[in-house]
């Protein structure tokens, strides 16, 4: 058994024994226990999962939670539930699709800013239970994950447009609730937490959101990040439970305690390795479902996996399954389209770290052990790569995806050329064989 689950099962396992000799890795010092080291080690290693936007809202097609009260009026989304009867909801399939995609983990919407749990929860009656599908979404899912070797998570929001002790609401926290108690409300979200990783867990994530609006502070971040660690020592927190990010760049600002890792939102984020990072970013435009949704070609879903990767971070790409609770076959299709891929050439990005070479307008880099992977991604009209030099010596040189490569190394640098006909149009990786571990190198 050599999956990322077991991994995490494994890391559990000496959990005790980790947590009594932690290393102070961070350059912040959080002022809460990380997760032991190892518990992050499966998911950086992992580098690709699935985010997954769901809930009644599909039934309208509009964005989820930010349409409530603008496109969407209040009643009518309040209303939506109790039409949601995906019956083609099949979570076995929805894992499989993630592993067919080769993916690692998988986050789903366990509650959206709009409030709706797709959960039964026992904190609330506006969960999945009440709809006429009355099936826990989350059981299913995690129970499938845990099947197929994929981590579950779980998404939750912090901010809650719908629940009358949060004081803001729709649309986008705009207005105010009459009669708002938040620290009912709080005692309310970590209950629910609680639920979640108790019934569901162990979870690889819990990736929260809508922490950026004024009922969420500091105080309140950091005794839900240690509420989290009290759980479950391994799970892994991400900034978007403090008030560190900085904006949709998701960087965490200096000095501010903000979770385990950063969140870039529809972009790819900086090479960055002192912190990990997981870009997040939508197959087609909209988190949540809508139809006809302008879906991103192959090229553009590989290379911006490559790129997370060559920039030391993980691409979590979302998808927003249909009113029915099938994902879009296209959108399935473009995802096993990126899986055939990654069975080929995987080995240049799962548990590799980004660089030494800094992203450049020809591509990324990626290492492992002694290997370097320099995936050119645009040969910008020349025949020739030119990368800095490095200490160690290039022992051999090869193309993963086929052909031969021309490597010269000097004290000005490396230059690498492909013939045209062996140049791929997504992603030619060259392999270079060094004679020392490419961690040494430092990025250039
Ligand atoms: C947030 C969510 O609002 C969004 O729906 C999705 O879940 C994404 C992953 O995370 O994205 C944001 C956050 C803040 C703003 C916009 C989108 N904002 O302040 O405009």
């Amino acid at each position: 058994m050599n999956s990322p689950l077991f991994d995490l099962m494994r890391v559990l396992a000496i959990m005790p024994l980790l947590s009594l000799t932690l290393p102070a890795s961070e350059s912040i010092p959080p002022p809460a226990a990380p997760p032991p080291p190892a518990s992050l080690e499966w998911w950086r290693e992992a580098r690709f999962g699935l985010f997954i936007h769901w809930g009644p809202v599909s039934l309208k097609g509009t964005e989820i939670g930010w349409s409530r009260g603008a496109e969407v009026p209040e009643v009518e989304y309040d209303r939506l539930f109790r039409d949601f009867n995906p019956t083609r909801f099949d979570a076995r399939a929805w894992a499989r699709t993630a592993k067919a995609a080769g993916m690692r983990y998988l986050v789903l919407t366990s509650k959206h800013h709009d409030g709706f749990c797709l959960w039964d929860s026992q904190y609330t009656d506006y969960d999945v239970m009440n709809t006429p599908f009355g099936r826990d979404v989350i059981k299913e899912l995690s129970a499938a994950c845990r099947k197929e070797g994929i981590v579950f998570c779980t998404y939750h929001s912090i901010c809650d447009w719908w629940h009358p002790d949060y004081p803001l609401g729709s649309p986008g926290g705009k207005s105010q609730k009459p009669s708002p108690n938040m620290d009912r409300y709080n005692t309310y979200l970590k209950n629910q937490v609680a639920e979640l990783v108790h019934n569901y867990g162990p979870l690889g994530i819990l990736w929260f959101d809508g922490e950026w609006e004024s009922p969420w502070n500091p105080d309140r971040a950091l005794d839900l990040y240690r509420h989290c660690r009290q759980l479950q020592p391994s799970l892994i927190v991400n900034n978007r439970v403090g008030k560190g990010r900085e904006d949709m760049a998701g960087t965490t600002a200096r000095g501010a305690f903000a979770g385990d890792y950063d969140t870039p939102e529809q972009r790819i984020g900086k090479f960055q390795n002192d912190r990990p990072w997981e870009s997040c970013i939508t197959i087609c435009q909209q988190w949540a479902w809508k139809p006809n949704d302008p879906l991103k070609t192959l090229k553009q879903c590989l290379q911006t996996l490559v790129t997370c990767a060559g920039g030391d971070g993980n691409l979590l790409l979302n998808v927003g399954p249909m009113p029915d609770g099938r994902i879009e076959p296209r959108q399935v299709e473009r995802l096993q389209e990126m899986g055939h891929w990654l069975k080929r050439y995987g080995k240049s990005i799962y548990a590799t770290r980004g660089g030494p070479f800094r992203p450049g307008a020809w591509g990324v880099s990626t290492h492992h052990g002694k290997t370097v992977y320099v995936h050119v991604l645009d040969w910008q009209n020349q025949d020739t790569v030119r990368l800095p030099a490095i200490e160690k010596r290039i022992v051999s040189a090869s193309v993963l995806t086929g052909g031969k490569v021309n490597c010269t190394q000097s004290a000005q640098g490396i230059e690498l050329r492909v013939p045209v006909k062996s140049r791929q149009e997504i992603d030619t990786v060259i392999q270079l064989r060094i004679e020392g571990p490419a961690s040494e190198i430092a990025p250039r």
